[in-house]
């Protein structure tokens, strides 16, 4: 049977990397089936377009997973290819959540012939051979422990993702126009991936907004350093068999959740020579310890993505994440950039003890930190969490159902001290004044003394970035981006000529030297 696993854009920004359950159930599909991976936002398509493939290729069933954002657009996606007569299982962290309305059990319409819940590595294989025997069920969970809770997957053994020999063609972030540039240089940038992997799963801090310590467990599962460390080295060697580039995002919640642990999966990776760039997500108040972080930047670690969520102390204990001190966020990230490690620094707008002007405050406070990578986003409820449950009960949910009609940066209840509206016109103000080409050019200023490739990959970080919140999927608004931000980019230009130049002379000077009898 040919399968196909889908998992849609969510019509706003792409995502910079492939999402991981596709390659995590294509290699737990038992053999004899061929499988067959979509990202919608590596490669776009309309539903007719998807629909015209699953026929064109005879798929005998198609996965669909979808954050609460893409939701929407999956269930039309599967109606479409339902009414194809092609059936649909749908999986993920809202399907779970609500499996009534994926199976037109809420009164709704139906959109999936069976939904996988929870983890579904050990219901997968199931699922595929229930659709090859046209048996399909309408649920699939996970089997219950003594207690009554999801037995969740040991991660140990864990499947081998064969990245070695997998199409990553739709995946690669070089613009497609500028490949062939990049190969004739000889640069080694001529393909460019970020590949997810992940060493453990769960979480127990339960922050209020947050699925993880719900779906995942608060008990936390780890890989072997051994299959981590091997992964880490197939990919490595691809990247040098195909002269490109290749960095990952360990997606674990809290890679340092467990230090001890993590500790010994960094000098386990060093010792392997299994360094490549990497980028993770680790909270505050676990970036404490030295030896740590002096850790992380030996074993390649180049950005840590760190939910801040806001500088106001009583926002933070309002959501549950009082263990993340505001007070000491300039500390850690001045501690991360002595080791040349920046971070990707997260904040929520529209917590209910924020008020218009929350932008300006928080960028006066960021401004006087290293540089990083600001992204902002809002208090969103989603399905299951206890955000969704407390504002439910008070009755302050404007749009329950606010997936169905996604509006972005459009928030789904009002916060105590300011209006929808507000919320929304500090969140853009936060990005218009947090990626101008005025503080794009201070943040690379302030890098000055760091070597050519530090500030080039800043600023090349910014550029993408800023794509969170505006459109930049087209050539003209690229190069509309080039302009804006000549200033900075041009100096950057002419000091990488000047290099190459100075390193062609070097090399004509040596084979001319050779040449001497
Ligand atoms: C990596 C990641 C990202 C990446 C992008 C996704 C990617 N390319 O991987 C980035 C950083 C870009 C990102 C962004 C966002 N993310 Co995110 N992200 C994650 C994270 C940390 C890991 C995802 C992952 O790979 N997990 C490991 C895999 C194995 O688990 P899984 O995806 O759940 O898949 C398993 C099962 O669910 C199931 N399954 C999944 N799909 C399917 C499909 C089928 C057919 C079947 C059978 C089974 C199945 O099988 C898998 C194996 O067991 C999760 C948290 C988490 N731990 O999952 C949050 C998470 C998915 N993100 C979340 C959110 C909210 C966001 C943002 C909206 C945040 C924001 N405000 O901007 C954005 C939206 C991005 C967008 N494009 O619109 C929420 C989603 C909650 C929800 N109900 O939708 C999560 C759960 C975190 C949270 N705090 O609650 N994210
Ligand atoms: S620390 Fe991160 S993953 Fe853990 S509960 Fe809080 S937001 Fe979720």
């Amino acid at each position: 049977m040919k399968i196909l696993l889908y998992n849609p854009d969510n019509g706003v920004t792409r995502n910079f990397m492939p999402h991981l359950w596709m390659f995590l159930l294509q290699a737990l599909t038992p053999p004899g089936h061929e499988v067959i991976l979509i990202d919608g936002n590596a490669r776009a398509m309309t539903d007719d377009e998807i629909v015209g493939f699953v026929r064109e290729q005879k798929i005998g069933l198609v996965g669909i997973g979808a954050m609460t954002r893409m939701v929407a657009k999956a269930y039309r996606v599967a109606d479409a290819i339902r009414a194809a007569g092609v059936p649909v299982v749908m999986g993920g962290p809202h399907v779970t959540e609500c499996p009534d309305e994926a199976l037109g059990r809420d009164g709704g319409q139906r959109h999936a012939d069976a939904v996988a819940l929870g983890e579904a590595d050990e219901t997968w294989p199931l699922i595929v051979e229930d659709a090859a025997r046209g048996e399909l069920r309408e649920v699939y969970e996970p089997e219950r422990d003594a207690k009554g809770l999801d037995r969740k997957p040991s991660l140990q053994p864990y499947p081998v993702i064969p990245w070695e020999k997998l199409s990553l063609e739709q995946f690669s972030l070089v613009p497609k126009f500028l490949r062939p540039l990049m190969n004739r240089m000889g640069s080694g940038w001529g393909s460019f991936y970020v590949v997810p992997i992940e060493t453990g799963r769960g979480c127990p801090y339960g922050c209020e907004f947050c699925t993880v310590t719900g779906f995942f467990g608060d008990s936390i599962r780890f890989r072997t350093n051994e299959s981590v460390v091997d992964e880490l080295l197939r990919l490595k060697a691809r990247a040098r068999r195909e002269r490109g580039q290749v960095a990952v995002f360990f997606i674990d919640d809290n890679l340092a959740i467990n230090i001890k642990r993590l500790k010994s999966l960094l000098r386990d990776i060093i010792a392997a020579g299994a360094q490549v760039p990497w980028v993770a997500q680790i909270s505050a108040n676990l970036l404490r310890d030295e030896e740590l972080v002096d850790l992380i930047a030996e074993s390649g670690g180049k950005w840590v993505f760190i939910g801040m969520e806001s500088i106001d102390p009583q926002n933070m204990a309002d959501v549950n994440k009082n263990f993340s001190k505001p007070g000491e966020y300039k500390q850690v990230l001045e501690r991360l950039a002595r080791r040349n490690i920046y971070a990707i620094t997260s904040f929520i707008f529209g917590m209910d003890n924020d008020e218009k002007g929350v932008a300006e405050r928080t960028l006066s406070e960021i401004q006087s930190w290293p540089p990083g990578l600001p992204v902002f986003g809002q208090l969103t409820p989603f399905p299951a969490t206890p955000l969704y449950e407390r504002l439910e009960k008070a009755g302050r949910l404007d749009r329950p159902k606010h997936w169905m009609d996604f509006a972005p940066f459009v928030m789904a209840h009002t916060p105590l001290k300011m209006t929808i509206e507000e919320a929304r016109l500090e969140t853009r103000k936060a990005w218009e004044l947090s990626y101008s080409p005025e503080r794009n050019a201070q943040a690379v200023e302030s890098l000055a003394g760091q070597s050519f490739q530090y500030r080039a990959g800043h600023l090349i970080a910014r550029l993408f970035f800023r794509g969170i919140y505006f459109p930049q999927m087209t050539k003209r608004a690229w190069l509309k981006l080039i302009v804006d931000n000549r200033r900075i980019i041009y100096p950057l230009v002419k000091e990488a000529a000047a290099k190459w130049r100075d390193a062609r002379r070097k090399k004509s000077g040596v084979t001319a030297l050779d040449r001497v009898p």
